[in-house]
């Protein structure tokens, strides 16, 4: 096992990697920049350093400081978390050649999966069902105009570079094809660096479920069965949940060997994350693979019983995996992504979590790094808490959440707790209906029915 394990990120995910380290009695490295010297993840963390001044690339993605900082306390291993550095090919590499473990899979599978249109080619190598679309990058818009004709219009123009949406077109005829793939390409060069783009038949209006995978260092791949993730705004999740109600066991078992298969055909370690498209018809299609852990990893802890942060540090260490694939998802558990956000028009919030009072009680949880009187940073994102139920049915599981979210009092800062109160009563998201319009769909009906609603909006 590892003797120190030095945790490159901040915020929730940190202090979460913090107490899985402190479960396994592995001693703890805190990196932070002069921006969270107050921050939780420094005070519970064994040692600290100071890694730079308040902008990621100066901290939080400054390599050769976190380096440092693992070679001056002597940690033998390093934790991503997830942004920053955790889908950082390079990164991974340089630690290898430091003689630093990487808590994570290797650099060869990270920048495979990182470039989406390899990715898509090797899930169809794999037997993965993917979308009718190109094999290779566009030539061409003429080329283009053959594809599309052939598997039918609306189509997907996609960043091979991009990736959680950025550098997407969606084109509805033939008229607009030549424009959107010129227009693509430019913004996927300004943004990446990178302008090839594919192509893809478009879904108007699919599920968007996500199966967590695991693999060990001796060749075992399993699936801990999906996440739902529809409810999603400018590609930010908002609510994730296990089991999606969209699921039988039949068709979990399906998407859960296809997950598999995937796995095993590029000898994945560690945990990931595939993402698939849920057509009405029951049709599933490879989207995307996340080679790191995610936010929403608690609500497949919440229905397995698992650590999966200590899973990760075990399997980095070589342990064997002996949980079996595709374990049955015991009752329902939900996370709300909450903000510090302005409610209406969803821009960040940050400032001083003046009271911060969070709910308890049975199957309740909560992951974060807010405390009275801490002061939210402007420099990172916006996550202030996940908040985690879990109970034996969907209905009781949303009954319990609506609990939770009115007993979670925050002042000083505005945040999504309002949103989300508003979401979890709405007849469609109770009913198990949504879809990746989900959150269009839901604030138009809201705005129809403009402070008729009883919300005091
Ligand atoms: C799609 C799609 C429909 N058809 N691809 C959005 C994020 C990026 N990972 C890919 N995305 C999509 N790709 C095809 N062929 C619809 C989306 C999409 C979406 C997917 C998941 C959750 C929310 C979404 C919102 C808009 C579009």
């Amino acid at each position: 096992m590892f003797k120190k394990i030095l945790i490159a990120n901040r915020g929730e995910i940190a202090l979460r990697i913090i107490q899985a380290c402190r479960e396994l009695g592995i001693p703890t490295v805190a990196v932070y920049s002069t921006a969270d010297r107050d921050s939780l993840h420094v005070t519970y963390a064994d040692e600290e350093v100071c890694i730079g001044p308040p902008p990621s690339r100066s901290s939080y993605l400054n390599i050769s400081s976190i380096i440092s900082a693992a070679e001056i306390t002597g940690a033998d291993a390093i934790h991503p978390g997830y942004g920053f550095l955790a889908e950082n090919a390079h990164f991974a590499e340089v630690l290898a050649e430091c003689k630093l473990s990487w808590i994570g899979p290797r650099p060869e599978v990270i920048r495979r999966m990182g470039d989406k249109a390899k990715a898509r080619q090797t899930a169809a190598a794999a037997g993965v069902p993917v979308l009718p679309g190109s094999q290779e990058p566009l030539e061409d818009s003429a080329q283009a105009e053959r594809l599309a004709a052939e598997v039918g219009y609306p189509v997907i123009l996609k960043a091979a570079a991009g990736g959680g949406g950025r550098g997407m077109r969606i084109v509805w005829s033939e008229s607009e094809l030549a424009g959107q793939l010129a227009a693509a390409r430019e913004e996927a060069e300004k943004a990446f660096g990178d302008g090839s783009v594919y192509l893809e038949k478009y879904l108007v209006e699919p599920r968007h479920i996500e199966f967590q995978v695991f693999g060990d260092h001796h060749g075992n791949v399993i699936h801990l069965g999906e996440r739902e993730c529809s409810i999603q705004r400018r590609h930010q999740k908002l609510i994730e949940e296990a089991p999606s109600p969209a699921l039988t066991p039949e068709l979990r078992e399906r998407m859960g060997a296809a997950a598999v298969a995937l796995c095993q055909a590029v000898q994945y370690e560690n945990a990931g994350t595939i993402e698939f498209l849920l057509d009405s018809d029951g049709s599933f299609y490879f989207m995307e693979m996340n080679t790191r852990i995610q936010v929403e990893h608690p609500v497949t802890e919440m229905v397995t019983g698992l650590d999966l942060v200590k899973l990760q540090i075990q399997v980095a260490a070589g342990d064997k995996l002996t949980i079996p694939s595709g374990i049955k998802p015991r009752g329902h558990a939900i996370e709300c992504r909450v903000n510090a956000e302005n409610p209406d028009t969803f821009a960040p919030s940050p400032g001083p979590l003046r009271t911060f009072h969070v709910p308890g009680g049975p199957g309740t949880r909560v992951d974060t790094h807010g405390y009275e009187d801490y002061v939210i940073p402007p420099y990172y994102d916006s996550l202030v808490a996940k908040l985690i139920v879990h109970d034996r049915s969907r209905a009781d599981a949303i009954a319990r959440m609506c609990r939770a979210l009115d007993f979670f009092v925050v002042e000083g800062i505005q945040t999504s707790i309002p949103l989300h109160r508003r979401i979890l009563r709405d007849p469609d998201f109770a009913a198990g209906r949504m879809s990746t319009r989900f959150m269009e769909r839901f604030l138009k009906k809201e705005a129809q029915t403009a402070s008729g609603d009883g919300s005091g909006r």
